[in-house]
């Protein structure tokens, strides 16, 4: 079983992925919603998280585990991946993608800022400075306005707040670098026009897990789970598209 988890809906983007790109294979995904958002915790508590939430799904019988959240993976991976022998990947943002197919030289990145401030991410950007110039924009409270669901007018706030900046800057890659981001890309690009590129590493995510997960005789399902309120996540799912085209039938639980 591949075990899958994020603060909230944000990782179901990741997740719609690896259920295209693996049919056959069985999903647990935890969406900790109960302790979201991620973005503005501390250290040591994005660590508990994680380790709970790991144990749990290698207890379920995860083989593969998939932190599905740029900014848990920014700080807990590697301690993560002490703790667990099994296989353990993770997100971040396509700094390299982007940097690769920008013609102007300058890229910009929208993260939580937990994600930014990380070690992690400063040593990925670091390897493409001074060639490249990245222009981070934290986003504070975007990935918490986007887990209210589509008519929360703060969405359109925020990003009128955090992308136009961007754009002036004159870049032409722009990195969705927090799983959430992807439910609200229409909207993003609707403010970058079509010149800028937006890029998301789901897709890519899901080649690396398809690449190190052995199958296995198991009966195939996607098993949602929330820590927080069953009622809350139906509802998210039936109101995202993206969400409703990829889990619409999917059964959600609460964390036992
Ligand atoms: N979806 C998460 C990420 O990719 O960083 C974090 C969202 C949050 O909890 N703020």
């Amino acid at each position: 079983m591949i075990g899958v988890f994020d603060s909230g809906i944000g990782g179901l983007t990741v997740l719609a992925w690896i259920r295209q790109r693996l049919p056959d294979a069985p999903l647990v995904y935890v969406a900790d919603q109960k302790h979201n958002p991620y973005g503005s915790k501390p250290d040591w508590a994005l660590q508990q998280r994680c380790d709970s939430i790991a144990d749990w799904l290698i207890n379920q019988g995860a083989t593969v585990l998939v932190v599905a959240c740029n900014t848990a993976t920014a700080h807990c991976i590697d301690a993560l991946r002490k703790r667990h022998s099994i296989v353990i990947v993770g997100v971040e943002p396509g700094i390299k993608p982007a940097a690769l197919g920008s013609r102007s030289g300058s890229i910009g990145i929208l993260a939580t800022e937990n994600t930014l401030a990380s070690e992690r991410y400063q040593s990925l950007a670091a390897r493409f400075n001074p060639n490249t110039r990245i222009f981070n924009q934290s986003c504070p409270h975007l990935a918490d306005a986007i887990e209210l669901g589509p008519d929360n007018p703060d969405i359109d706030r925020l990003l009128h707040e955090y992308v136009p900046g961007l754009v002036e800057e004159g870049v032409d890659r722009l990195v969705l670098g927090c799983t959430h981001y992807p439910l609200v890309r229409s909207k993003i690009q609707a403010l970058t026009g079509e010149h800028i590129q937006l890029i998301d590493t789901g897709e890519a995510i899901a080649a690396e897990v398809g690449r190190r997960y052995q199958p296995e005789p198991a009966a195939v399902s996607t098993r949602l789970i929330t820590t927080g309120s069953l009622e809350r996540l139906e509802r998210l799912i039936e109101a995202w598209p993206m969400l409703k085209d990829a889990f619409g039938n999917a059964v959600c639980e609460v964390a036992p």
